[in-house]
């Protein structure tokens, strides 16, 4: 076969790309040439921890979002490979919420036994995509980073697995700029420790504001305050916590809010999300949409309606994260290889506005977590993608809603029942709120470990 593919971005979903294309391969199956482009010197995407904030090394844009001390938010039996166990990895059970460098173990252990890190140019932003009108073809321009050196190669289809969680949405507010103290984006925070003994201010009432607010807390924050625009998280939260409506100004080290209350504080951070930002991309081929769970503009919430050979995996709000990218990556890989046929344009257009329309009635989490799992089980209807349980992984994403309603600072103690493997989690050693040290040696230490008792 002569094809050929590009997969700009080697994080999770890049990976699962390349994994799909092998897992083909290794059944008998022609599969295309492909070119894998990572402006990292690694892969696993996020989950690479970088002290660098701003630029990197060579003048781009830092993709790291994560911080030291980061623990999964959501049940690792939530995310597990179909074709690939947390207990096949680690060789025994392991408790439900493993810090970072334990789940890029993980995701790292799959590819690194698939033979795939020969496809990916590691040092290698890509900075310009074309297509050919008349033959459809695509030129990719990159640049290596090490040599700064620009070049471009023709490919026939382009998967963008760059990921939408790392330029930051930093919208402004009164008075930021005479503010005493440190203003930083979630994209930029690092280290919990620089605001021990601190008053914070945390805008925004999503998953940033709610991890990045209990691990401060964790490790020694004064207070916590968190400004939001539409909703408190509501959460039962211990006293050292406010949540306020928007802030309005700041003046001096007060901060002021919309329901005329204020806060004097040390620091802010704007937990206010992240913009899909495609800067390689003409306004042709780009994908404009907010973090949804059906992004606008994507058939079965991959396929560009723009030029179809352009695909993008990840685009979502995640619920579901390395299954759902699995699950769109053998859908794409299955495109590609013509085992799955591309409907006309109408009719791909008229399917997306569905399920984006189906979208907007949904109405609290739980219609969230059913709406992402109805889409998985339709992407995965026509693959070979090993079968897994979505819906009975969906229950336990309600059952973690629960335990988080129940207890924000406890619920990473809580065990879960693997759907691929029937095993029931241990119990972590040390609950989470003593658990200072997120090494994998650390949490992999097994003196202490218990047996949970179904919840
Ligand atoms: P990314 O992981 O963002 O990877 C994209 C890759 O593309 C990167 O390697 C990047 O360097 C590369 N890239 C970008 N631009 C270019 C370019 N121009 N040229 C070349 N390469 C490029 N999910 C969970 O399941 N559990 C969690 O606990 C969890 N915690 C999270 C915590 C934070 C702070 C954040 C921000 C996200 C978290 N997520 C979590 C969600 C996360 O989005 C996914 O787990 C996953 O990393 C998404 O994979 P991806 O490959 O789509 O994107
Ligand atoms: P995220 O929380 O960074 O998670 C990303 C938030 O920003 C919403 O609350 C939104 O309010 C608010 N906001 C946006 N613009 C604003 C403005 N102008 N003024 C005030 N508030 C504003 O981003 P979002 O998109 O969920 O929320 C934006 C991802 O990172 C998630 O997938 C999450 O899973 C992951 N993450 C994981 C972890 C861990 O695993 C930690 C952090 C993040 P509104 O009004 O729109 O509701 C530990």
């Amino acid at each position: 076969m002569t094809l050929r593919i590009a997969i700009l971005g080697a994080g999770p979903s890049g990976l699962a790309q390349l994994r799909a294309f092998e897992a083909a391969r290794r059944d008998g199956a022609d599969i295309p040439e492909i070119v894998c482009y990572e402006k990292q010197s690694d892969w696993g995407g996020l989950w690479n921890y970088t002290w660098r904030t701003g630029l990197d090394a060579y003048g781009e844009p830092v993709h790291g979002s994560m911080y030291r001390y980061l623990w999964s938010n959501g049940p690792k039996e939530c995310l597990e490979f179909a074709d690939y166990s947390f207990e096949e990895h680690f060789g025994r059970p392991i408790p439900s919420y493993p810090p970072r460098a334990v789940l890029r173990d993980y995701i790292m252990g799959r590819v690194a036994k698939s033979n795939v890190r020969q496809y990916i140019r590691f040092n290698t932003a890509v900075h310009w995509v074309d297509q050919d009108q008349a033959t459809g073809k695509f030129a990719v321009t990159v640049r290596d980073l090490k040599q700064d050196e620009l070049s471009t190669e023709e490919f026939d289809h382009v998967i963008v697995a760059t990921g939408h969680f790392s330029t930051p949405n930093a919208p402004y507010f009164e008075g930021l700029e005479q503010f005493p103290g440190r203003v930083l984006h979630a994209h930029d925070f690092r280290d919990a420790v620089e605001f021990e003994g601190k008053d914070l201010l945390l805008i925004g009432s999503s998953y940033s504001a709610e991890d990045i607010g209990t691990q401060c807390h964790k490790y020694g924050a004064k207070s916590v305050t968190f400004s939001y625009r539409s909703q408190p998280m509501g959460f039962d939260w211990p006293e050292s916590f406010a949540e306020v409506p928007l802030l309005t100004e700041v003046i001096g080290k007060t901060a002021h809010f919309k329901d005329g209350t204020s806060k004097e504080v040390d620091a802010i951070i704007l937990c206010t999300g992240y913009q899909h930002h495609f800067p390689f991309l003409p306004n042709e081929l780009t994908l404009t949409t907010h973090n949804r769970l059906y992004p606008e503009g994507l058939y079965k919430g991959i396929v560009s309606l723009a030029s179809p050979q352009l695909m993008f995996l990840g685009m979502q709000d995640q619920y579901y994260t390395f299954n759902m990218f699995d699950a769109q990556a053998w859908y794409a890989r299955d495109l590609i290889l013509d085992r799955i046929k591309l409907p006309a344009a109408a009719a791909m257009e008229a399917d997306c506005n569905e399920w984006v329309s189906r979208e907007e009635q949904v109405a609290n989490p739980f219609e969230a977590i059913d709406f992402q799992a109805a889409y998985i089980l339709d992407l995965l209807e026509p693959t070979d993608y090993p079968a897994f349980d979505v819906t009975g992984v969906a229950e336990i994403f309600k059952e973690w809603e629960h335990h988080k309603e129940a207890d924000i600072l406890g619920y990473r103690n809580k065990s879960y029942r693997s759907t691929l493997t029937g095993t029931l989690a241990p119990v972590h050693h040390t609950r989470w709120m003593d658990a200072m040290d997120d090494s994998l040696e650390a949490f992999l230490a097994e003196e202490q470990a218990q047996p949970a008792k179904e919840s």
